[in-house]
């Protein structure tokens, strides 16, 4: 049982249960702002807004951004039964490399990117073959922390990985709600919604950051290919 306060044990207890299973099972990687690796914990208490303002708790991440050929771009819509940020609209998938070894590798950024093949056959069943880690751009990394509900938020470097290639998309129920595919029009239209608070429709904290500072740019040098010299792997962009 979780030792964490009585509020928390009742949350534990009304998670759905292949959440919860991935809460403690996921080991996730502690790094300091500098994004070097300091040790791991699991995904429960990286994820507990009281741990990480206790303990100034920061986590590895990566989000994918993937487009089709006709470079629309493929949003999610996260589960209800997702613990942090349920319902939100975001970019195509999200998670952590886990702390082991396949995850781990440094050179290249290879784990973060065995991570992102591992979670798109995950969430959208979208096959490894449709999902080479060398076809991956890393395009930067942003740091941010952000609440999602009283007990649950996020802290973390998160890596920007751009894929661009059509694939077959069978999402996972745990895990996703809705996809669609939109051009540049379509999501400024999304996000106008979001804005007004109209029909319900959230984005995440994580895409918005992304949305508002960088995507627009990267888009456009995804019509042009010229992706790879947009990259900057140098900073982590403290949003
Ligand atoms: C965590 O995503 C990563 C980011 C960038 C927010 P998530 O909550 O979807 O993780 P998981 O899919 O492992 O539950
Ligand atoms: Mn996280």
């Amino acid at each position: 049982s979780v030792k964490m306060g009585r509020e928390v044990d009742v949350d534990v207890e009304n998670m759905d249960p292949v959440q919860k299973r991935l809460m403690f099972d996921d080991e996730c990687i502690l790094v300091d702002e500098n994004d070097n690796v300091i040790g791991h914990d699991n995904k429960y208490n990286c994820h507990l807004m009281e741990k990480i303002e206790k303990e100034n708790l920061l986590h590895r991440a990566f989000s994918v951004f993937l487009f089709n050929s006709k470079h629309e771009l493929l949003l999610q819509k996260r589960s209800a039964t997702k613990v942090t940020f349920p319902h939100v609209w975001t970019n195509a998938c999200c998670s952590h490399p886990l702390y082991r070894e396949s995850e781990l590798i440094e050179d290249k950024y290879l784990g973060v990117r065995n991570a992102a093949q591992r979670k798109l056959y995950d969430e959208l069943g979208i096959v490894a073959e449709d999902a080479p880690v060398d076809e991956f751009t890393t395009l930067g990394r942003i740091h941010y922390k952000a609440a999602s509900d009283g007990k649950w938020g996020e802290h973390e470097v998160d890596y920007l990985l751009f894929l661009i290639r059509d694939v077959k998309v069978e999402p996972n129920p745990d895990e996703v709600a809705d996809v669609q595919y939109v051009n540049r029009e379509q999501l400024k239209e999304i996000v106008r919604k979001a804005d007004a608070g109209e029909e319900g429709i959230t984005l995440s904290p994580w895409f918005r950051l992304v949305v508002n500072n960088f995507l627009f740019d990267w888009w456009k040098r995804v019509d042009e290919g010229t992706l790879a010299e947009g990259a900057d792997m140098s900073t982590i962009h403290k949003l």
